[in-house]
């Protein structure tokens, strides 16, 4: 553990020559045992994430602390939006759940409880839960995230579960930071607020961390980054993590909006732009390995990061579907999935190579639409969310993504949602689209971003670094002038159906 919380991501792999930077960390950058763990989960490897899908079970309704972001209507916001509620499960229905799932999407290769409340306020049915699943679905990889109260006193448990991935969401180690963010802890049969509750709060996760890193589990921290009360204090948090083994740090943005009904939505507490967050992720990243593609998905989120099946699956759809959890079938489209990982990595490589030598201090950033497979496969009108890449002569480097409402409303565009589309991606020179209409494509233009379709089908690094080799020289020529572009919205309303 120890040494993979000291091996940081770098550029570029000895073995591989991958470029890979914090959880985009390949296979030559870590010890094999850790790449085994982290191969194919798609939170803890960026590269994953685009072709491996992870699913949740609501099995833990009851929560142990108060935080100031979460309305308890909803699913816990340390791992989801706030404003998104799931369906309730039992362990047993959870099982049938997952044996379904794993059918129906062989390259789903993490089951992750995570709410909707904390699953360690509900340890019975959690740990009920994952027993079954390691029985039942031996290749399915368990995670478990949770606020960390109640975590030293589970961690026997977690080891002998087979649990070989915890997330715990620390957002301060400071109490008085604390204390603006959780109004009440619930510990040991009696309630503390103020800084008594924050203090035993971060004392608890702490040691819930060290005792982790002392048994070889993965542990990656959660934060959310609240403008004006933790944001340059969760630089003190990312140092303190990284120094008790945390072998991941993915800070997310606050969501929060009136209508989520939450204390800070209800104050007008404001969540980041996305220049601020990616500052801060950037401030980090020389201390430990950052996460940037959380999509702070749902406690019932099915598929991959990014889009969300969930609908295809409620109680009333499983309890309907021929379940026929097949080992072989799954390995079997699992090799092909790791046959189209490698052309792309290979693809990514070639096109990096043609750069040698290239030099310039030219760094931007550009939106992509995709449905996976690391391919630019999505029309601009029906993305539901952008992916965000920093291009640089180093190659493409993901740096987060933008969610937005879809353009296209069954065959015309929606002005609103057009100029929102715009906002969340106003940090980006170029938008790749498999295809575009003619008016977004002329408002996009005028805006300064270049809509870019000539790549549709193709990998994403590959074609984001040969679009920017051909801006570079087109820098030289004097065709055109760079110009810096200024920052972007971070879309916060709720959406309360499936992302
Ligand atoms: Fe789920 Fe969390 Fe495991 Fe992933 S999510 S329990 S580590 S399998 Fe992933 Fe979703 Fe972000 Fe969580 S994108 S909210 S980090
Ligand atoms: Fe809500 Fe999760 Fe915080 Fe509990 S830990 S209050 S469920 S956000």
């Amino acid at each position: 553990m120890k040494s993979a919380a000291e091996h940081k991501g770098c550029r570029a792999s000895a073995k591989t020559g991958q470029v890979s930077c914090g959880s985009q960390a390949g296979q030559g950058d870590l010890p094999t045992e850790i790449w085994e763990k982290v191969k194919n989960h798609p939170c803890y490897s960026e590269e994953a994430h685009h072709h491996y899908a992870r699913m949740h079970v609501a099995v833990a309704p009851a929560c142990n602390i108060q935080c100031n972001y979460c309305n308890r209507k909803y699913d816990c916001a340390n791992e989801s939006r706030p404003g998104v509620v799931s369906e309730k499960l039992t362990p047993e229905q959870a099982v049938r759940k997952v044996l379904a799932v794993a059918t129906a999407i062989p390259h789903m290769t993490v089951l992750g409880i995570a709410g909707p409340g904390d699953p360690l306020a509900n340890p019975a049915k959690t740990f009920k839960t994952f027993e079954l699943i390691a029985e039942a679905a031996p290749d399915i990889k368990l995670c478990l995230s949770t606020n960390g109260l109640a975590l030293p006193d589970h961690i026997d448990t977690i080891a002998r579960s087979k649990i070989d991935h915890v997330t715990i969401t620390i957002n301060m180690i400071d109490p008085e930071i604390g204390a603006k963010i959780y109004p009440w802890i619930f510990f040991n049969h009696k309630r503390y607020t103020g800084m008594d509750a924050a203090r035993i709060l971060t004392d608890r996760q702490l040691q819930g961390l060290e005792m982790l890193g002392e048994r070889g589990i993965l542990c990656k921290v959660n934060s959310v980054m609240i403008p004006n009360i933790n944001d340059r204090h969760l630089v003190e948090v990312n140092k303190a993590v990284k120094s008790r083994g945390a072998f991941l740090h993915n800070i997310m943005p606050l969501i929060s909006a009136p209508e989520h009904g939450t204390v800070f939505g209800l104050n007008g507490q404001r969540g980041p732009t996305a220049w601020e967050l990616k500052a801060l992720q950037d401030a980090c990243e020389g201390e430990t390995k950052m996460m940037r593609h959380c999509r702070q998905c749902r406690a019932d989120a099915v598929g991959l990061l990014g889009e969300d099946r969930s609908a295809e699956f409620t109680t009333d759809q499983v309890m309907k579907m021929d379940v026929q959890y097949d080992l072989d079938m799954r390995k079997a489209y699992q090799s092909r999935v790791e046959r189209e990982r490698a052309a792309k990595i290979a693809a990514g490589q070639k096109e990096l190579a043609e750069c040698a030598g290239e030099m310039s201090a030219i760094t931007l950033l550009v939106a992509v639409a995709t449905k996976g497979s690391g391919l630019i496969n999505e029309h601009f009108g029906h993305a539901k969310e952008f992916q965000v890449y920093e291009l640089s002569t180093s190659g493409a480097k993901f740096v987060g993504h933008r969610r937005v409402d879809v353009y296209c409303q069954g065959g015309y565009g929606e002005e609103d949602r057009l100029s929102a589309i715009m906002g969340g991606i106003h940090d980006c020179h170029a938008v790749f689209v498999s295809k575009i209409g003619g008016c977004p494509k002329s408002k996009l233009i005028k805006a300064g971003i270049e809509p870019v379709d000539q790549f549709a089908h193709e990998f994403i690094e590959k074609s984001a670094i040969a679009w920017f080799k051909s801006y570079l020289d087109k820098v030289k020529r004097g065709e055109i002038q760079h110009v810096q572009r200024g920052d972007a919205a971070i879309r916060q309303g709720s959406r309360i159906s499936a992302a």
